[in-house]
Order: C-alpha cells, then sequence, then structure tokens
C-alpha cells in the first residue's frame, strides 16, 4: 500500500470511529469518587508581583484561543451602521423605554432591544446579553420586532407570533429597571446561527478564517458582543458603556466569559450556568465532557480543542485560567443543583483556581474557599451561587447578579 492510500485509509478509520463516538450514547459520570486526579496549572506559574500579570494574562489568553475557541479576525470599526427601528414605547405603566435599533456587524442584520428605566436622568449601568430565541421571546409586546433569522426551536425555524413573551421568565425586566439598570438584549442567532456549516453563515461569511485555530461560534458570538459595546459607545442609548455587565446563560454563558476574556471594556462578567467550555473545570470529566461537547457542538469551538477529547489531562490549562482572566474586574459565576450536567463543583471550583490572580491585583477574589450551601451566595469580587432547581435562569439569579452590581458599580 502506498504512503497516500495508508493517509486516507487512516483518515477514514478516523472519522468513521468519532462518528460511532458521536452516534454511541454518552454516559456522564456523577459520581465525585469516579472524577479522575488531575492537577490544575497554575495560572500565576511563578509571577509573585501585580505587575507581571498583563504578560501572564495575554499568554493565557492566546492559548485558551487557539487550543479551544479560536482567534476571530482584527476588526476595523467600520462594519457598523445602525438604522433606526419601530418607535420607542413605553411599558410596566410607563416605568421603562423600550428602544430598538438595527445595527449590521459583519454584513448581519442584528436587532438591539434596549430596556432603560424612563426616570433616569443620565446614562445608567445596564446588563448585555444574547437571549436564545429572539428578542420578542424576552418580553411579551407586540411592537418587539420578531426576528427574521433562522431560530432552533420551532419546525421551520422561523420566528413566530406565538413565541412572544415565552422567555420572559429568564429576564427580570421589573426587577432590573427598578434597580436603576438598563438591559440591552439580542438574538445570537442573527450574529451567528446556531448549527454546523463549516463557518460559512453569519458573521463569519464576512471574513476568510484561519485554518487550524479558526474561530468557532463562541468566539463569533463574543465577538458580536463586543461590537454590540462598540455601538453603545458611540451612541450611549442612555447606558453609560463603562459599566455594561456582559450576561449569558449555558452556551450563551460560555459566551459571555469568552466575551470578558477577550475585551476588557466589560466592567462585570456573569456566568449562568455555563458548564463545559464555560466555568466549570474540563479536568473533572463531571457532567459533560469535552468529547461530548465538540461531537455534538463541533462549529462552537476552533478544531484543535477535539485532540482534548477523552484526554483532558493534556489540556495545558482549564477553565480556571479564563475565569483568571477577568481579573481584577467583578466576576459572577451561578449554578444550578440539579443542573449536574453543567457540574456546579467543577463551576465553583474553577472560582476557587480563579482566585489567587484576584488577590495577586489587590482585590478580596472569592470570600471563602469551601463550596457554598444551596441559596447562599458569596460575594467577593468574585461571586458564587448554588441555587435550588434546574438549568435555567431564574429571578432568583437576577436579584444576586442585580445586589453583585450595585457592590461594584
Ligand atoms: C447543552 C450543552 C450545554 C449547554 C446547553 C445550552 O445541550 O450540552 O453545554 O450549552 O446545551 O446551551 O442550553
Amino acid at each position: 500500500m502506498n504512503l497516500k492510500r495508508t493517509a486516507i485509509t487512516c483518515f477514514g478509520l478516523l472519522t468513521f470511529t468519532s462518528f460511532l463516538m458521536a452516534q454511541s450514547e454518552f454516559v456522564p459520570n456523577y459520581d465525585e469518587n469516579e472524577v479522575p486526579e488531575y492537577t490544575l496549572p497554575d495560572p500565576l506559574d511563578g509571577i509573585s508581583e501585580a505587575s507581571a500579570w498583563p504578560t501572564k494574562r495575554k499568554e493565557i489568553l492566546t492559548l485558551i484561543e487557539r487550543e479551544m475557541f479560536g482567534r476571530a479576525p482584527a476588526f476595523d470599526g467600520k462594519t457598523i451602521a445602525a438604522a433606526a427601528g419601530p418607535e420607542p414605547f413605553t411599558i410596566l405603566d410607563g416605568k421603562a423605554t423600550v428602544t430598538q435599533v438595527v445595527l449590521t456587524i459583519a454584513g448581519q442584520d442584528v436587532a438591539l432591544l434596549v430596556f432603560l428605566p424612563s426616570s433616569a436622568t443620565q446614562p445608567v449601568p445596564a446588563f448585555l446579553g444574547y437571549n436564545f430565541h429572539g428578542n420578542h421571546t424576552v418580553f411579551a409586546d407586540d411592537r418587539i420586532s420578531l426576528t427574521k433569522s433562522w431560530v432552533r426551536k420551532t419546525e421551520n425555524h422561523r420566528a413566530s407570533e406565538d413565541d412572544r413573551g415565552s422567555s420572559a421568565s429568564r429576564w427580570s425586566v421589573e426587577r432590573i429597571i427598578d434597580a436603576g439598570y438598563g438591559l440591552v438584549t439580542l438574538y445570537y442567532g442573527e450574529v451567528d446561527p446556531d448549527f454546523h456549516d463549516e463557518f460559512k453563515n453569519g458573521v463569519h461569511a464576512a471574513f476568510a478564517p484561519p485554518k487550524e485555530d479558526a474561530w468557532g461560534s463562541i468566539a463569533a458570538w463574543a465577538w458580536g458582543l463586543s461590537r454590540v459595546l462598540d455601538y453603545l459607545e458611540q451612541e450611549s442609548m442612555g447606558i453609560d458603556p463603562q459599566k455594561v455587565g456582559v450576561f449569558g446563560h449555558s452556551r450563551l454563558g460560555k459566551t459571555s466569559l469568552w466575551a470578558g476574556a477577550t475585551d476588557e471594556r466589560f466592567a462585570l462578567v456573569i456566568s449562568n450556568n455555563s458548564g463545559c467550555g464555560g466555568a466549570a473545570l474540563s479536568k473533572r470529566a463531571f457532567g459533560e465532557t469535552v468529547g461530548r461537547i465538540t461531537r455534538v457542538f463541533p462549529h462552537w469551538f476552533c478544531a484543535r480543542f477535539n485532540q482534548y477529547r477523552e484526554n483532558e489531562v493534556k489540556l495545558p490549562f482549564d477553565q480556571h485560567m479564563l475565569l483568571a482572566l477577568m481579573a481584577p474586574r467583578p466576576l459572577y459565576v451561578a449554578s444550578a443543583v440539579e443542573d449536574r450536567w453543567a457540574d456546579p463543583r467543577g463551576e465553583f471550583l474553577s472560582c476557587v483556581g480563579a482566585d489567587p490572580v484576584y488577590r495577586l491585583l489587590g482585590t478580596e477574589g472569592l470570600p471563602q474557599q469551601e463550596m457554598p450551601g444551596v441559596n447562599a451566595p458569596v460575594m467577593g469580587r468574585i461571586g458564587y451561587h448554588l441555587r435550588t432547581g434546574k438549568h435555567d435562569v431564574t429571578d432568583y439569579d437576577w436579584e444576586q447578579y442585580i445586589t453583585f452590581a450595585k457592590k461594584h458599580f
């Protein structure tokens, strides 16, 4: 057999094996006794002066970018043009004003839905985060525009009137407004549709991706959040761009963490139940694993991340180092008891692992090293809670995020 044919056969076998593994049922480990022994790399790796952190930080950022999320292209700052959306209107008996504006980000029309306290006399701090199913699902009001993009849940993948307000329980709009904060949300599928198409659709289409470390969808979504912040810096829209907390749930929590890591303009970062590829330590292989996530969602990461499937021991970093990239900015990580798939303990231990960096930079970091009890939030410069219930965003979560944000801005 010649060399070329051998290579083709090996490639075929490998592809077939990973196809089989993707098909075979994945059995998650939920037993602490079965967690493999692991050693976490030291994010400070011998440095003991705060002044050495920026260089170390850059090293870690580049490593995680290359091995996991992929590199986003350089941006010249010229691809955004805004078109006015429908007329602003008020909700909640006039307490909040809702504005919609459409941005063009690398050729994609992306609609921002902005809620502001009507009584504000100066720019307010705000939360910025993607929604999963379209802006019209965040709050039930037929003046909110329906997305024209591909959506995940419906049969024909088109948004429908019936979905209005269907995710409202995940957005405590009134609580946020009453606290004096703004809320900016947008539909993640308008930046990059969430299915694998070899990086041809969404903002990916506007750029020629580099091969091995091409930016996956999480990197594209994070990049989109930075473009929104660019816009808020230009136009303000009643928001103080210096006080924008980036928020996300689940895959969008992985996204808010990567946005916070790649863009230090985000003043506060929140990860809600982000799990594997987000706040949870990969080396624990508890619940969802690198192997499972990269087989089911190959487009979320760059191809190099696949080499750590069933091989977390080889990872030269872990997610505590991703969290450390937020330092010294306030960072909040939230877990839920029934969300074992996302490994609540692994999410907490990640905060513990990031804590030395926060302390080196002169902040309080995480107030305790033992995992707190259920519904007993801890809030230092790093905040954490484990709430009762399942994988979701609840009013309880928002109550903590607002308390935490108030503590810091
Ligand atoms: C799951 C995935 C998780 C999480 C979740 C979500 O299927 O395994 O990593 O991201 O989706 O985003 O809802």
